[in-house]
């Protein structure tokens, strides 16, 4: 570091600290502006060392070293999955008559003597069940028809439509609902010698309009008579001595037919 030499400037104040035992104070005192001119003055002393520049920017990259020699070689790799099956081959030649399994062939006729006895026991049950049923509905129920599936039954005692339907299940049965003509005809058969109306099972109480069974089926057969149904009011079917059924309220009293699974 150089010094700029010649004149001298000394322009400035200076403190000049007394001690004042006094009063202990600072005094500051400026000095008047005063300009000197004269010889050079010796050189100052040199300068504390500037600080470290930043770092230079990264140079180009050396050139690629010499390859290596060759590695050893690695462990081998681990097993792979088992492969898909291959196909199937073509089939072998035909083997040779095999001999006759007495054994077999005897527990066969063994099992369809079994089989033909308990056929015949089971019509003989299903005979008496069926006169068992009829025997004891017709203790019950005096007024008994039978169609293919189902037997009719009333005991000639009345009701409006739920009691009817009450007593049918408390008996094991359900209040007639025909599903044809023939089981048409069989409450018919019964209600003629009473001379009374009965109730169906069928009714439109959920939607006006569209009658149901009890199971929530909606009618297939009908038997109405001739400008029937005819009232929003009436959500019950009576079914008259001469078969036709018409619309009624349900708080009427009818006579009790019921229908049971025929055994
Ligand atoms: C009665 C009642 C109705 C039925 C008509 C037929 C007057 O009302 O039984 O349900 O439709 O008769 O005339
Ligand atoms: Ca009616």
């Amino acid at each position: 570091m150089q010094f700029l030499p010649l004149l001298f400037v000394v322009v400035g104040a200076s403190i000049v600290r007394s001690t004042d035992l006094e009063t202990e104070k600072c005094e500051e005192k400026v000095n008047t502006c005063t300009i000197f001119s004269g010889n050079n003055g010796l050189p100052g002393t040199p300068g504390v060392n500037g600080l470290p520049g930043s770092p230079g920017s990264h140079g180009l990259p050396g050139r690629d070293g010499i390859q290596g020699p060759q590695g050893e070689k690695g462990e081998p790799g681990s097993q792979g999955i088992q492969g898909p099956p291959g196909k199937a081959g073509p089939s072998g030649p035909k083997g040779d008559q095999g001999q006759k399994d007495d054994r077999i062939t005897k527990e066969l006729a063994l099992l369809k003597t079994c089989m033909s006895d308990l056929q015949t026991q089971l019509s003989i049950l299903q005979v008496t069940a069926r006169t068992t049923q009829k025997v004891i509905l017709g203790h019950i129920f005096p007024n008994i028809v039978s169609t293919g599936e189902k037997l009719f039954a009333s005991s000639a005692a009345e009701g409006n439509y739920i009691a009817s339907k009450m007593a049918c299940s408390h008996f094991g049965g359900q209040i007639a609902s025909p599903r044809n003509e023939a089981e048409n005809n069989a409450i018919v058969k019964i209600i003629s010698k009473l001379g009374k109306s009965a109730y169906l099972g069928m009714n439109d109480i959920d939607t006006e309009g569209i009658f149901t069974h009890l199971n929530g089926e909606q009618i297939g057969y009908t038997n109405w008579a001739s400008g029937e149904p005819n009232s929003v009011q009436e959500d019950c079917i009576e079914i008259y001595t001469n078969g036709k059924w018409n619309d009624k309220s349900c708080s009427e009293t009818r006579i009790i037919v019921c229908e049971f699974v025929s055994n």
